[in-house]
């Protein structure tokens, strides 16, 4: 089964892996390295069936990176509260106010300047993806900043079409002079993609994955981008590679990563999209369908912010 490298990814970092205190306070147990791929043929897509998996909520994040919005509004509006817990933080240090989780999200859709100022993560990854910030030269050596970025998404596309054997398909996320702006740095930075027999394959370099939580989305939406720049391209998804780098389980996961061990993986679930967009911008949430997951029961597990 396609879930059981994961499982087994799993097993070796709780009983093998080295424990360190993290940047969170929470500890982990990691491993530095570690790779595990997934076929796209035939619709296949690597849900987890060992835990429900949420992929409408991880879908509409892909589609909210694709607008280059870095606002948590628009996704609190949508019920999405993945990214809440990052400018709650902020806002509950900044102004001493300690306001909690549900009416900090009611602020953020009812009062739209509260959004403005309290509700954005910095240049996360969807303006690097679509918008990367550019300098244009004005004399005497000062430099601009251009009203366009670099659309990194576009550009994507236009070669994978134009140029398909290329060996240059990347996007990146890591903008190393904005890092320090962000409310947190990109965790799945850099995506590179192959074409070959008509097929699209993906690559995912992680710099730091949360195994018990963040992985779930990360393959599911990585797969989810495969497959609409494939039908964009007119191609077939091939295969996704999943490369991590510090990979690991936080140590208040005792439960999930028990629960997730003692469970077998089961069936095939399988991914649909209902109709071809103009462009890889104009996809909607309603345009995707995954039929045969049968899951078993979510397991909840605290996020370490
Ligand atoms: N920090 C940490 N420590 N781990 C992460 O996985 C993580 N992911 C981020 C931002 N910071 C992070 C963005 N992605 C959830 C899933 C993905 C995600 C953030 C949070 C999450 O809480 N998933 C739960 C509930 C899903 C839901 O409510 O829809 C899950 O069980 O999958
Ligand atoms: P870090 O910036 O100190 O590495 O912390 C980020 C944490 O979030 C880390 O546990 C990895 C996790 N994460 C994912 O696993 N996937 C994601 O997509 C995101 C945004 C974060």
């Amino acid at each position: 089964h396609y879930e059981q490298s994961y499982l087994d990814l799993m097993k070796e970092i709780w009983t093998n892996g080295q424990e360190r205190i993290d940047r969170t306070g929470v500890g982990t147990r990691s491993i530095f390295g570690a790779s595990l791929r997934y076929s796209l043929a035939d619709n296949a897509i690597p849900l987890l069936t060992t835990k429900r998996v949420y992929w409408k909520t991880a879908a509409r994040e892909m589609l909210w990176f694709l607008t280059g919005d870095t606002n948590i509004r628009s996704l609190v509006q949508q019920n999405v509260k993945i990214w809440t817990d990052w400018p709650l933080q902020k806002y509950r240090q900044q102004t001493g106010d300690d306001i909690s989780h549900e009416d900090f999200e009611k602020r953020i859709i009812d009062d739209e300047q509260f959004a403005q100022i309290w509700g954005d993560l910095g240049p996360v990854y969807g303006k690097q993806w679509v918008n990367w910030p550019v300098y244009e030269a004005v004399g005497d050596g000062l430099y601009k900043k251009s009203d366009k970025g670099v659309n990194q998404i576009a550009q994507l596309v236009d070669g994978i079409k134009n140029n398909p054997g290329s060996r240059r398909h990347i996007f990146e996320g890591w903008n190393v002079a904005e890092l320090d702006q962000m409310a947190l740095p990109p965790c799945h930075k850099t995506y590179q993609f192959y074409v070959a027999d008509g097929k699209l394959s993906g690559l995912l370099y992680q710099r730091s994955c949360d195994l018990g939580l963040g992985f779930a989305f990360n393959i599911f939406s990585a797969s989810l981008l495969i497959r609409m720049l494939a039908q964009q391209c007119d191609l077939e998804a091939g295969e996704l590679i999943w490369n991590g780098a510090d990979v690991h389980l936080y140590l208040n996961h005792h439960e999930l990563v028990e629960q997730q061990l003692s469970r077998k993986p089961e069936g095939a679930p399988k991914f649909h999209i209902n109709r071809k967009p103009e462009s890889i911008f104009d996809y909607h949430i309603d345009d995707f369908e995954v039929s045969d997951y049968h899951p078993q029961k979510h397991i909840s597990a605290p996020v370490a912010v």
